[in-house]
């Protein structure tokens, strides 16, 4: 009896804790770069719990420099990525950063980042902060991040 009791008790706290993260993130994870790289990519899945769009107006990091979300265009089968200055999460939707498409782009590490270590990221959704931990892992084959990347500004 006072085991169901506890876990209720924690059910509802944890509900609680939760009722105020409309926007849930999960998989944030940085693929590994070359130490010299001064540019990395970040993804991750955001998925808006409420009824209303959510717009993403600034993505921040005390790891690196500047944090920008881009997402990556092709056109005449060229690829560029476009700078995102606020992103709307559609209600009730997901939202996917990944390889080839939306992605953050951390630049200028501020210390030394090799793969499993973590970074810290403060998301600005609707003027409420999230922050989260990504981690850095093997990059993939089609990463974006392996390939030689160019910023335009
Ligand atoms: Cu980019």
């Amino acid at each position: 009896m006072l085991k169901t009791l506890v876990a209720i008790g924690f059910i509802s706290l944890s509900f609680i804790v939760h009722a105020g993260a409309d926007v849930v993130i999960s998989n944030a994870w940085v693929p590994e770069a070359p130490p010299v790289a001064r540019v990395m990519a970040g993804y991750m899945t955001l998925k808006n719990t409420t009824d209303k769009d959510i717009n993403i107006t600034a993505v921040s990091s005390p790891d690196f420099k500047n944090v920008e979300m881009h997402r990556t265009e092709t056109k005449d089968g060229m690829a560029r990525m476009v700078e995102q200055k606020s992103l709307a999460l559609p209600a009730n939707g997901e939202t996917i950063f990944k390889p080839g498409g939306l992605h953050l782009m951390l630049i200028n590490p501020k210390r030394k980042l090799a793969r499993g270590d973590s970074v810290t990221l403060m998301i600005t959704a609707d003027k409420k902060q999230i922050t989260l931990k990504a981690q850095i892992k093997e990059a993939t084959l089609d990463d974006h991040s392996t390939h030689q990347h160019h910023h335009h500004h």
